[in-house]
């Protein structure tokens, strides 16, 4: 057996688990690892001007691509400057490691001080992740990293980390690099519950399938279930793009909420039902609920009348396959959905500027292409009406709606597709939080296109502070920078669209340009009109 430090080790187990990118900032915690990587011939190294844009970029890796997102930082500020993006990562069951120090191994738990010591650096790094350890030994080293691979890809996907303390990085021990573990294997459906889903499904009149991020690697599946069956499918953000938007039988929300009253059996594959539960909460009488997910905690948190546990491709196919002797030709209901998306696409063009500036950006982007949202009025109305056309395209925050998400993102996406067009929205506010990845995205050739919806403030809290508080306005309004001038002094290209015209020759131009664009398209403060009649719809009129 060779001798390999910790550092060592760690790189190596990244190269054989096939990650080729790694994000981050050094520092002196990490610099035996930082230089084990530097020695390594197969990894790139982006490193970024704030570990939020590292953690950030990993997740938009992962979660564009599906391979894992590796990311290094600094304990203490690193860990909890990538934080925002980590809980992003976690809840959006996306694939991230965390690699990061702590302080030397005798001085953990004496709170004596240390550079960059947290009183419970473990505790907070495991309170972010699915699982993370520390190495306190190289000898730990190769299966430690074998497990945080495993715990990562395995049932659930989400993120890990993995920490060591100062003095570890560098120790030094005979080591078996050799160690396999493979991911667990998803457990087969259960025939019994197999057989009583398509039951339940075969009785129903107007069952709705409802996919979320569990359902990216099922869309065969689940498309092949949507024509058997000739119901709808929808999608809240996480779903967007198993289910073609632009088929008939996809429904995006404002038009699966018109078919909702009707709808007697709800199918959720891979999803936590949110759009159901938390935004539309209204239910027709007598629904009943069926549910796929590979985590038997969902049917606790949410229990449905019927709860499979399964990977969503292979129970989605047990029941195609069960279904198929219980249920004979069905009649195609195409014009019957197609009239719902066209009558729902009309109330939402009501929604401006955003839905006018949207519609130029889904033309304009190529079928392949990236679309990065941010909380913001864009970005919520996206949801309602931006057409994806397969998984993973639609790069989405999740639950978390956390500002600083987009541009960062992006530039992740772009890293593990450099021949596809990334674009991201963001709002003025929520661009300015992760504004210095400028400088990361032209030092590292990161072309993405960065539209800034500019209304001089943050408009949701504005609205809401108008609306719901008497108009009494805290710290809702911002004095912006010059952004075209900005993106300028970074060296990348700066444009102004005033309508949507200008910013589909705008995005046509960027899109072919070498190099990072940042487009800002001026809105009027206050003028954008609210999209939450279409997120939080009021009930139906009994
Ligand atoms: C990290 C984080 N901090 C604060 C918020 C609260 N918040 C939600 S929307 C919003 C305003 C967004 O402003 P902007 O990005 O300009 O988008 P706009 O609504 O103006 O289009 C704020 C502050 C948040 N979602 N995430
Ligand atoms: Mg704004």
């Amino acid at each position: 057996m060779a001798k390999h430090t910790t550092g060592e080790v760690i790189a190596k187990s990244l190269i054989k688990n096939g990650v080729d990118t790694v994000f981050g900032i050094p520092g002196a915690h990490m610099y035996d690892f930082n230089d084990a990587l530097a020695r390594e011939d197969g990894i790139r190294f982006i490193h970024t001007r704030h570990e939020q844009g590292a953690a950030y970029m990993a997740y938009g890796y992962a979660r564009s691509s599906g391979k894992a997102g590796v990311y290094t930082v600094v304990p203490g500020p690193g860990l909890l400057n990538s934080g925002a993006a980590l809980c992003t990562a976690y809840g959006a069951n996306t694939p991230v490691m965390c690699i990061t120090g702590n302080i030397m191994s005798h001085l953990i738990g004496q709170g004596r001080g240390q550079l960059h010591e947290l009183p419970d650096h473990l505790g907070t790094l495991k309170g972010l992740t699915k699982w993370a350890e520390r190495i306190n030994h190289p000898t730990d080293a190769p299966w430690m990293m074998a497990e945080a691979f495993r715990q990562m890809t395995s049932g659930r996907k989400r993120p890990v980390g993995i920490e060591a303390p100062w003095d570890v990085f560098g120790m030094a021990a005979e080591v078996d690099l050799d160690v396999d573990l493979s991911p667990i294997p998803a457990c087969s459906p259960d025939p019994d519950a197999i057989g009583a889903a398509a039951e339940m499904i075969a009785a129903a009149k107007n069952p709705m399938i409802m996919v979320g991020g569990g359902a990216w690697d099922a869309a065969e599946e689940v498309r092949e279930l949507a024509r058997l069956l000739q119901s709808p499918v929808t999608a809240h953000r996480q779903g967007k793009g198993v289910m073609p938007e632009d088929d008939d039988l996809s429904l995006l929300p404002p038009a699966a909420w018109k078919f909702w009253p009707d709808c007697d059996l709800l199918i959720g594959i891979g999803s936590r039902l949110e759009l159901q539960h938390f935004r539309w909460r209204w239910f027709p009488e007598g629904l009943k609920t069926l549910r796929i997910d590979i985590d038997p905690t969902e049917f606790v948190r949410l229990k449905p009348d019927l709860g499979v546990v399964a990977d969503a491709a292979d129970g989605t196919r047990a029941l195609i396959d069960a279904l198929k002797s219980k249920i004979g030709d069905r009649p195609d209901r195409s014009a019957e959905f197609r009239a719902l998306s066209a009558s729902a696409a009309e109330a939402l063009a009501s929604v401006q500027p955003q839905e006018g500036y949207l519609k130029v950006i889904r033309e304009v982007l190529p079928r392949d292409g990236f679309f990065v949202e941010e909380v913001s009025q864009v970005g919520f109305t996206a949801r309602m009406c931006f057409t994806v056309y397969e998984p993973r395209q639609y790069v989405t925050c999740a639950y978390q709606d956390n500002l600083g998400f987009g541009f960062n993102t992006a530039l992740g996406v772009k890293v593990a597709n450099p021949g596809k067009a990334v674009i991201s929205v963001s709002g003025d506010g929520g661009f300015m939080f992760g504004v210095q990845e400028l400088a990361t995205a032209m030092q590292h050739k990161i072309n993405v296109v960065a539209v800034v919806f500019n209304n001089s403030s943050y408009g949701n809290v504005r609205r809401d502070q108008q609306n719901v508080y008497d108009n009494r306005l805290l710290g809702a309004e911002l004095e912006n920078p010059d952004f075209v001038a900005l993106a300028e002094s970074f060296g990348a290209q700066g444009k102004k669209a005033t309508n949507p015209n200008e910013l589909r020759t705008a995005l046509q131009e960027a899109l072919a340009a070498d190099t990072t664009v940042v487009i800002e398209v001026p809105v009027e403060i206050g003028a954008d009109a609210s999209p939450w009649p279409f997120i939080h719809p009021a009930p139906p009129e009994a």
